[in-house]
């Protein structure tokens, strides 16, 4: 089967493409010819990855999946949540972000934070969504050369390592991201049998 990942961020599609079975095939938005940003411009992680998806289907009518994940901070009230992209403005990037984070941890004593992925699913013409939650905690400095975005920063519960310290098999095992795939992995294969 073949799904148009509507994506931008390469990191996504690697881990998703590495955690897919055979049988199922990610087709990047550049194999469909589309090139440019996709609008997410909704107050939720749903409804942006759901938008996300739409912007695709409406225009190209193929099975396609997007998804929007956020980091929700406790001491921040949920910050940097749906903004986690541009946290520190616009075009900014992951280092941007990651610096503005760890300032405005500083001090805090409360460090539980949690990672959403929410998966939106448009096939033959029907949405559905799939959620991937991972609680942990903020450390207050990167560790960790691998993975991106908040990853040298987040240590997930029952582990010592932060996600970008750990080997890309254990992060795409584990992570939000894993976890919302593995759900709609489990739909695809009972809709395929
Ligand atoms: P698309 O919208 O094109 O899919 P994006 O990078 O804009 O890509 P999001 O809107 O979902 O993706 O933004 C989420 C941000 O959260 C992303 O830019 C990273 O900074 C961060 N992020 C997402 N997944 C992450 C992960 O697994 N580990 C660490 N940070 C992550």
């Amino acid at each position: 089967m073949e799904l148009v990942f509507a994506t931008n961020n390469k990191h996504k599609i690697s881990e998703i493409t590495a955690i897919l079975p055979k049988g199922f095939i990610l087709k990047s938005l550049s194999d469909i010819g589309f090139s440019g940003d996709i609008p997410e411009t909704n107050p939720t992680i749903k409804e942006n990855a759901s938008q996300k998806s739409h912007f695709i289907y409406d225009r190209y009518k193929t099975n396609v999946l997007a998804e929007d994940t956020g980091l929700e901070i406790e001491a921040l009230n949920g910050a940097p949540g749906v903004y986690s992209a541009r946290y520190a403005g616009e075009h900014c990037s992951f280092e941007d972000n990651v610096k503005k984070v760890l300032s405005e941890m500083e001090g805090k004593t409360n460090r539980n934070a949690r990672f959403i992925t929410i998966i939106s699913l448009i096939l033959f013409d029907n949405e559905y969504f799939f959620q991937g939650i991972v609680n942990g905690k903020i450390i207050d400095k990167k560790i960790g050369g691998g993975g991106f975005g908040y990853d040298p920063i987040f240590i997930p519960n029952r582990y010592n390592e932060t996600y970008a310290q750990m080997s890309t098999e254990l992060k795409n095992k584990i992570s939000h991201r894993a976890l919302a795939t593995q759900k709609l992995i489990e739909f695809l294969k009972s809709r395929t049998i």
